[in-house]
């Protein structure tokens, strides 16, 4: 693959460590890598070896701290091509020149769990973009879902505080079902439309692939004739957005706690490259109170259907890190890292989150120069006056390291406007200083209930499953039912039957009269592709090779990833068998095929339970029909006991069957 402009610079600091010479890092070959120099086989260590005092000390300080929030994430490098140029809104360069393409970084993450923590958790998903353009970094540093808990960022220590694991016992790991979170959310109702979000399907994605990407915040779109408008940014997936089941979710966490981060670096491998378009909505600045909400609130949505999403480009993610930890966790988000034709607005979160990114690394990441660090380095030259600090690796030449002067002709030099020095947009500010919130700001449950209108029969029994799971982990009775009071200002149906989950009072009062819906918010009405879908294909060592050639290759042929799942490992035929029943798991697929069997009773038995596993969590099953007697009655849409390819690849494309008695 021809390098971009990112890769280039990154090669100069990539080490190949194979084939060298073992040394000290002074350069020192070492003779022994084995023994510490001692005083005498059996005899102390001596202080005088420098080998082990170094080996040993660096070892001693290879951890940093984790992200004090978003700490499990993984990342890859793309490339983003512009379909036709924004000039009329934004002066930005590289979404204006459709024959640039731009490297870009991006990092997926959790959001509460610590950095080893499983990644099916039910959780907002962090989507981070790093656009190395040719006139500076500018992050896109956004989450899986559009809104937040949130309106003000002097509120999100105190969220944080009561989503993660319990101070008194550092539990639970990675989940919201606990009394703080509960209590901060009966308590701070402004989070009721983030939490339908969390408490849907969305919070639990199939894939890294397979899951939008939200700004959240309105942003600014400057021209060149300063001229602004209000943006929102959206990331679609090619492949649509969709959701594991809660039960799959769970059991996965153990199975495979890695599960999107290999579905992902094996994508990549695989030359399965994710994508995903860039959306805009566009708003005049003079339709900015033209709506039933405040444009400037987090907890709200422009409804897809009032203000469409404009696609403009697509990003590309095609190369994974070399390193985890010098590329993934030594990346540096911050939402305050603009282009020209960029702009913030006085969203109080994004106002507050401009302060706390650079704040977070200065700790993280030791110092002032995180910056220089190869993975945060622009691809455009960069010069200034700031100078030393921990780990400073430029070497700035000359005795001139202020602004202004003579002794160097005065440079490095300012840039107008029109150089492309960025120029802050100039928004007219006036008020009092007033600690408080905009009146505009205060209804809290007309868009949660717009969410859920918008939910088809499944997501809502999913949302009510989710509320029932989380809320029943709560201890404290109060906060039951002071989040079942709270919810019925959403949904009374809802309410009423988390209530009786969780044996609570149903709610007295609450009701809404929003009757409006956004099919766009609905992932039943997303694209469905059978690409990449996982199949496991059961066959047995003893079997037909031939079929099971064709079977594969006709998976193949339609998008799918066959993966051969047997008793034991080795060939059938020429194909590798990939798994065992033991290695794998019925969690681990989007479908099963049963291509062959034997008559142990041991074998039977596992593809039993695989098959049953995956009808309880409404996947695509088959089976040939030699052996179609192993789905053992189960029938009905999504069960393929035929030998018709096609239908067995409609049925995986199709995702879930929810329709089955179960
Ligand atoms: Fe963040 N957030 N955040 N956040 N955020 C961090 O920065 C913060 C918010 C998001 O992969 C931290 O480097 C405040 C919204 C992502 O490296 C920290 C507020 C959205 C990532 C921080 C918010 C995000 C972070 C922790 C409330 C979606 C991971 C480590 C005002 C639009 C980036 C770090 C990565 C990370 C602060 C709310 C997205 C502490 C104060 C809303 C994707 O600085």
């Amino acid at each position: 693959m021809e390098k971009n402009r990112k890769d280039e610079q990154l090669e100069q600091f990539r080490v190949d460590d194979r084939d060298q010479k073992l040394t000290t890092n002074q350069g020192l070959k070492v003779t022994e890598d084995e023994f510490s120099l001692k005083a005498g086989v059996r005899g102390p260590t001596l202080m005088e070896d420098f080998h082990f005092r170094e080996k040993m000390t660096h070892f001693d300080h290879e951890r940093i701290p984790e992200r004090v929030v978003h700490a499990r994430g993984f990342a890859a490098h793309g490339e983003f091509e512009l379909y036709e140029s924004m000039n009329q809104y934004t002066k930005a360069n590289f979404l204006t020149d459709t024959s640039k393409k731009t490297p870009v970084f991006v990092r997926f993450s959790t959001v509460v769990g610590s950095r080893g923590s499983a990644e099916t958790v039910r959780d907002v998903r962090g989507f981070a973009t790093k656009f190395y353009t040719d006139e500076g970094n500018y992050d896109l540093v956004g989450n899986n879902m559009p809104v937040f808990f949130i309106q003000d960022a002097i509120k999100f220590p105190d969220f944080v505080h009561a989503v993660k694991p319990e101070p008194h016992n550092e539990m639970p790991q990675a989940a919201s079902a606990h009394d703080t979170f509960w209590d901060f959310v009966a308590n701070n109702q402004e989070s009721a439309h983030m939490v339908m979000w969390a408490m849907s399907d969305r919070a639990i994605p199939r894939s890294f692939r397979m899951m939008e990407g939200f700004g959240v915040h309105t942003f600014r779109f400057v021209n060149a004739e300063g001229v602004a408008h209000f943006v929102k940014f959206h990331w679609k997936p090619l492949l649509g957005a969709h959701s594991l089941v809660w039960d799959e979710a769970q059991k996965i966490s153990g199975k495979d706690p890695d599960f999107h981060r290999r579905d992902l670096y094996e994508s990549i491998e695989n030359g399965d490259f994710p994508v995903y378009e860039l959306g805009v909505q566009i708003l005049a600045e003079e339709d900015e109170f033209k709506f039933d909400f405040d444009v400037l609130d987090p907890t709200k949505i422009w409804p897809e259907e009032d203000v469409p999403v404009k696609l403009i480009g697509k990003m590309t993610l095609n190369r994974n890190v070399d390193n985890v930890f010098a590329e993934t966790e030594q990346v540096a988000f911050h939402v305050g890292n603009v282009v020209p034709g960029i702009d913030f607005t006085n969203d109080p979160l994004l106002q507050g989150r401009l302060f706390s990114y650079t704040d977070t690394q200065l700790i993280r990441l030791g110092g002032p120069n995180f910056h220089e660090l190869p993975i945060n380095r622009p691809v455009c030259p960069f010069h200034n006056n700031q100078r030393d600090g921990y780990h400073r690796m430029t070497i700035n030449k000359g005795p001139v390291s202020y602004h202004k002067n003579s002794l160097a002709n005065n440079t490095p030099a300012t840039s107008t406007p029109e150089e492309g020095g960025f120029e802050h947009y100039q928004e007219k500010v006036e008020g009092r200083k007033v600690r408080n919130r905009s009146d505009s700001f205060r209804d809290h449950f007309s868009q949660a209930t717009l969410f859920w209108n918008s939910m088809s029969d499944i997501e809502k029994e999913h949302i009510i499953d989710a509320f029932s799971f989380e809320v029943g982990k709560v201890k404290n009775k109060d906060v039951q039912q002071q989040v079942v009071d709270m919810f019925a200002n959403v949904n009374v149906d809802l309410a009423t039957k988390v209530a009786d989950a969780v044996g609570a009072n149903p709610p007295t009062g609450g009701g809404s009269d929003v009757t409006k819906q956004s099919p766009a918010l609905s992932q039943e009405n997303m694209v469905k592709k059978p690409d990449t879908r996982k199949v496991a294909v059961i066959a047995s060592r003893d079997g037909d090779a031939s079929q099971l050639e064709k079977t594969v290759q006709g998976f193949k042929e339609a998008g799918l990833k066959a993966e051969v799942v047997s008793d034991k490992l080795g060939n059938i035929g020429n194909l590798p068998i990939d798994h065992t029943f033991l290695t794998a798991d019925p969690v681990l697929f989007d479908a099963i095929y049963v291509a062959s069997m034997n008559d142990e009773k041991k074998f039977k038995k596992e593809t039993g339970r695989y098959v049953t596993e995956a009808f309880n969590h409404f996947k695509a099953i088959g089976a040939a029909s030699k052996f179609a007697t192993i789905l053992d009655g189960k029938e009905g849409p999504g069960v393929v006991t035929n030998d018709n390819g096609e239908q067995f690849v409609a049925a995986v494309t199709a995702h879930r069957h929810w329709n089955r008695d179960i």
